[in-house]
């Protein structure tokens, strides 16, 4: 039986729960603290679907502004894109706009987008109306779903999701071009670079660092975002 393999990226602002939506679908893990992601972070998650192997190569990106030039090394050759924004803070709404341009000038449209709102744990924080994100979403080529990393909420389904759009896919590629070898295994997740080739190994390449955005401007607090 073939496996399928996908390269997914997880884009958007820092702080808005990517590293969170990573680490909860594939080791059901949460942490209440912000760890920076620095430059990229690789997991990777095997699953059946309807009797198909399918392996998933997650990259979680680093949403803060010093990181923002690396993106787009990380969406080379990626079947989905998973954009996420804080239901709670307008701006990382506001900003996904631009991620979604990033995105499509590496992609064009050879990218199965999610715009995925996090938090819903903190609904009666809501600063981004469900309407708007929805209305976006479309605008952009993309679906919706809201999640909670924290309560574990919508996780499993908008990765789901994405997974079986992204199976239909390839499928209908394949159909279409049947003398083409199936995309499946190392090939796919191979990029141009190192961030490519690092796929094979579980959880691999983790690079993580407190935040010390908050300290270094004596801001004070100790709330990170
Ligand atoms: N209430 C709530 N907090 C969350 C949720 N998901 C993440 N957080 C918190 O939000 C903060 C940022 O989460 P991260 O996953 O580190 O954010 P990120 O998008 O990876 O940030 P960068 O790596 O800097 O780009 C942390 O304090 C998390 O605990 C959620 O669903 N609900
Ligand atoms: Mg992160």
């Amino acid at each position: 039986m073939s496996n399928r393999e996908f390269k997914i990226v997880l884009l958007g602002e820092g702080c808005v729960g990517k590293t969170s939506l990573a680490l909860r679908y594939v080791e059901d893990k949460f942490n209440d603290k912000h760890l920076t992601t620095v430059q990229a972070s690789f997991l990777s998650k095997k699953l059946n679907v309807s009797g198909r192997r399918v392996t998933l190569n997650i990259w979680d990106t680093a949403g803060q502004e010093r990181f923002h030039a690396l993106g787009p090394i990380y969406y080379r050759d990626s079947d989905g894109a998973i954009l996420v924004y804080d239901i709670t803070d307008e701006d990382s709404f506001e900003k996904a706009r631009n991620w979604v341009k990033e995105l499509r000038k590496i992609r064009g449209n050879d990218v199965t987008l999610y715009l995925v709102g996090n938090k819903i744990d903190l609904e009666r924080d809501r600063h981004v109306p469900l309407a708007n994100a929805e209305e976006f979403a479309s605008s952009v080529g993309a679906k919706h779903c809201g999640t909670s990393a924290k309560l574990n909420r919508g996780v499993e389904e908008a990765f789901a999701r994405l997974t079986a759009d992204m199976l239909a896919r390839r499928d209908a590629e394949e159909a279409s071009n049947p003398g083409s070898s199936s995309r499946s295994s190392t090939s796919r997740s191979e990029g141009a670079t190192s961030a490519g080739r690092r796929s094979s190994g579980r959880n691999a390449g983790i690079i993580v660092g407190e935040d010390d955005v908050d300290g270094a401007s004596g801001a004070g607090g100790g709330k990170c975002c």
